[in-house]
């Protein structure tokens, strides 16, 4: 079965070089996931290539350029500026975003925006319908799309419609404030199949959908859901995202890395380098955590010159305010705290505000002796497995928000924090710095097990496995890995 990957954008970074555009791959573990999928299976991945004002003819050519050079095919669709503003920037990014990260106080909930959201909605089926064929497994990522199934199945779509949600999906309490609540349920069962990261959030969406459409009959089987409503049944299911296990470890093995590792090792003798890596955005917690870590240096003086803060941030959503605003708050606190407690020969904060090369963040990844990941909420958070990925030595600890994906895998064998609760996050700092070797190893071993089990490829072959494809091969798990 050839599969239809759809997503709101296409793995490609297209951008102006020296006065030309040129194209590249994006990066990201599911990219690496899919490539090799989508080349063996003659798939299509479409979504929108999120370049503004460049000539259909040209971006043609850099697409087609694209595709030649990774044996599949990718197709655009192409938003123009309104849509571009009022679905992406607006539906997507002041509604849902928020308010599927339990933020529903950032949420404007502007009607025009979800007027918009259907258009987008039409054009993305169009573009299926032109490209799929009959048979064709069609695979529609994330909640900027939540409502293509309804529009592919209204159209007499007969095709198999799957659906993964990579963010949180919300409580009752919350999720009933949006004023299109049950259209957004009633279009998500059109899909026959939808997964879910946790299983919290399982919970969310199975009691939503109980409260708000009492009429979808619901059979439970050992591991998944079905839901039936007038007569179409969706099977919904818990699929936790994850990486390139392989690629992270040996990638972080490569002796250009450990050159900079050592690098790294040599600037901060004597200290533990405490990393963080996030995407910038106000569900990462970043200004709880500069929060806590100023706690920490103040209550804990024997901290001062024994750690470094390692931020690193990637930009992200530039041209939302609350984007803005976030990223002059982060400098502030980063300086007001590097002005209060720096000494000479330490600065307590690095700040890094860029996107990183893969083998500078791997070095980082391996060289920190402590990751801290403050996530409010989070559907996954994917650093927190790349970091136990790189950890090749093993003497890591990871300090993990319990509002993070992630803490429901690893949740064992990490420190596990509340990141509103800056008293414990700041003892938890404390207390990863003190833990010895010998209690690192064996939590960071089974955390690495974990992340090598579950890895993207288990997840690939779980989604396909409940949409009725097997992929000829036996998924790792966590029992044959030795994890439980
Ligand atoms: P994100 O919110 O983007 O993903 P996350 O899962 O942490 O969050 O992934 C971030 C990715 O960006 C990581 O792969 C990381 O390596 C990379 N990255 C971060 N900083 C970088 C930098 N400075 N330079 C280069 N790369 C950098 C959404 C959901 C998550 C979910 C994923 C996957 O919000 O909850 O885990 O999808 O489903």
């Amino acid at each position: 079965m050839r599969i239809v990957f759809v997503s709101n954008r296409l793995p490609v970074v297209i951008e102006p070089n020296e006065g030309r555009w040129s194209i590249r791959g994006a990066s990201g573990g599911l990219v690496t996931a899919l490539d090799p999928l989508l080349r063996g299976s003659d798939g299509i991945w479409l979504g929108w290539p999120g370049a503004v004002g460049l000539e259909p003819e040209k971006l043609e050519s850099l697409l087609a350029d694209f595709s030649r050079s990774q044996g599949y095919r990718i197709a655009a669709v192409p938003l123009k500026e309104k849509e571009y503003t009022q679905f992406y920037e607006g539906f997507c990014n002041q509604i849902i975003w928020p308010l599927f990260h339990d933020l529903q106080s950032l949420c404007n909930f502007e009607p025009e925006f979800w007027h918009y959201a259907q258009q987008v909605q039409q054009k993305f089926a169009r573009a299926v319908e032109s490209h799929g064929k009959p048979d064709d497994l069609i695979w529609v990522h994330d909640y900027q799309l939540m409502g293509l199934g309804q529009v592919l199945a209204d159209h007499g779509l007969q095709n198999k419609l799957a659906f993964f949600l990579h963010i949180p999906f919300p409580a009752p309490d919350i999720f009933r404030k949006l004023p299109w609540r049950r259209q957004v349920l009633k279009a998500l069962l059109r899909y026959d199949v939808i997964g879910l990261q946790t299983t919290p959030d399982l919970d969310n969406f199975l009691q939503c959908v109980q409260r708000l459409l009492p009429d979808v009959e619901r059979q439970d089987t050992s591991r998944q859901v079905r839901l039936t409503l007038k007569g179409h049944s969706s099977v919904i299911g818990v699929f936790p995202i994850g990486i390139d296990y392989k690629e992270f470890a040996d990638g972080a093995a490569q002796p250009t890395v450990a050159q900079k590792v050592e690098e790294l090792r040599k600037n901060f003798a004597g200290r533990q380098i405490i990393l963080s890596v996030d995407r910038l955005d106000y569900t990462k917690g970043v200004l709880y955590r500069l929060r806590a870590i100023a706690l920490a240096l103040e209550r804990y003086p024997d901290l001062r010159r024994q750690v470094t803060f390692f931020q690193v941030i990637v930009p992200s959503r530039e041209n939302v305010p609350q984007y803005q605003t976030l990223k002059s708050e982060i400098e502030q606190s980063v300086a007001h705290i590097n002005g209060k407690f720096t000494e000479p020969g330490w600065i307590p904060i690095h700040h890094v505000f860029r996107n990183v090369e893969r083998e500078e963040l791997l070095a980082w990844y391996r060289a920190a002796d402590v990751a801290i990941i403050t996530s409010l909420k989070d559907g996954m958070n994917l650093v927190a497995k790349e970091y136990c990925a790189c950890q090749i030595n093993g003497n890591g600890v990871l300090v993990l928000s319990e509002f993070a994906g992630a803490a429901e895998q690893l949740g064992r064998w990490a420190v596990l924090i509340n990141p509103y609760d800056t008293d414990e996050v700041a003892q938890a700092i404390k207390q990863a710095v003190m833990t010895t070797p010998a209690q690192r190893r064996p939590a960071m071993e089974k955390l690495r097990m974990n992340v090598r089990a579950e890895n993207v490829y288990w997840w690939l072959s779980e989604c396909l496995a409940a949409c009725g494809i097997s992929q000829g091969q036996p998924a790792s798990s966590l029992a044959a890995a030795g994890v439980v």
